[in-house]
């Protein structure tokens, strides 16, 4: 009874620091469009405290200030999508926490988007990489676990540019964040067979992401994923209020070993995702997920986030130095969205 009342009075001083700290924080992006890290942990505190709670208030007014687009035609790659569908398609990722989709990406585009990763360098990671060494990724021959092309590539790549003006990828990620959606990750990287054990700097533990208030992440396979080859993991429904007990969360963001997240969660919740090359995936990284680490071949991805406001973790920044005609109306159009590359 005592220790739980010293544990009910230390949260209650946690709180009546992190929330000032947080609204101090939000002061400060506004003026300087940057966080303050002490603003970002204790946006992380909170979750940790509250179990997604205090991200759905602040999603709040966010979702007032910032009413979403009005999208004509949510016609794409994923589909053409009707109010319904986009209603459907939210309900299922607030329920399970990811969606799959039907379509595939073009074989055409995964064909071009694998030869421009064969042919450009990548930075490779690992907890035993001791330098961030840029390389050609050569398939059997791999020189670290994960290999990330640099964002600035990315987003000047024209397939690339082809995705992240795709209505139909832009109506689901703003239908989900009840908001206009701010495209700020585009990332793409491979996961190897290098070593036998999961890397936790390549997030092959289960862990929950926590950088900003609400986002979706968009998981696009480019190559076949097998139960060897790294399939993406997620939880299935942790992404809810409280979907992640007390005692993970307690531990903030560290990485949890696979034999604790079955003896909490039933082995049927817990989700491979095993699928063809060009599979999308839609996916709310606040429950727990990692890759897979590779048994043997590799993978290939690309990421698209869209969050709805980019308070939270300041990542390298980059500018968009090449715009497809596209890209160019749709920054007219669509200003809030490309905002963190122009
Ligand atoms: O590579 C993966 O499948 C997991 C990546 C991950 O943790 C993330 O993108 O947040
Ligand atoms: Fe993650």
């Amino acid at each position: 009874m005592r220790n739980q009342i010293i544990k009910i009075l230390r949260q209650i001083k946690q709180t009546a620091l992190d929330v000032p700290k947080l609204l101090w924080g939000f002061l400060v992006y506004s003026f300087k469009k940057k966080t303050p890290k002490s603003a970002h942990q204790s946006l992380i505190n909170l979750f940790c405290l509250t179990g997604g709670y205090s991200n759905d208030i602040l999603s709040l007014p966010i979702s007032m200030l910032h009413r979403p687009y009005k999208i004509h035609s949510a016609k794409g790659v994923l589909g053409d999508f009707n109010r319904e569908q986009l209603k459907d398609i939210s309900k299922r990722i607030n329920e399970e926490g990811f969606y799959i989709f039907e379509n595939k990406l073009p074989d055409e585009l995964c064909e071009k988007l694998l030869k421009f990763a064969y042919t450009h360098p990548a930075t490779i990671r690992g907890d035993t990489i001791q330098y961030a060494s840029k390389e050609i990724y050569v398939p059997h021959e791999p020189k670290a676990v994960r290999y990330d092309y640099e964002q600035q590539m990315l987003i000047d790549n024209a397939q690339v540019q082809n995705l992240i003006t795709d209505k139909s990828i832009i109506a689901v990620a703003q239908n989900y964040l009840r908001a206009k959606p701010v495209l700020d990750v585009i990332g793409m990287w491979w996961h190897t067979a290098y070593q036998k054990e999961p890397d936790s700097s390549a997030a092959q533990f289960f862990h929950f992401d926590m950088d900003r208030i609400r986002w979706l992440k968009f998981f696009i396979y480019l190559t076949d994923v097998n139960d060897e080859s790294g399939p993406h993991a997620f939880v299935k429904s942790s992404h809810k209020n409280k979907g992640i007990p007390r005692h993970l969360r307690a531990r903030g963001y560290a990485r949890i070993k696979d034999e604790e997240i079955f003896s909490i969660y039933d082995k049927e919740n817990v989700i491979y995702h095993i699928a063809p090359k060009g599979t999308i995936i839609a996916e709310d990284t606040r429950g727990l997920h990692k890759g897979q680490h590779v048994v043997r071949g590799d993978r290939l991805v690309l990421q698209l986030q869209f969050s709805n406001h980019l308070f939270g973790a300041d990542y390298p920044s980059c500018k968009f130095k090449n715009k497809s005609e596209k890209l160019v109306e749709l920054i007219a159009a669509y200003p809030r969205l490309y905002s963190n590359y122009v």
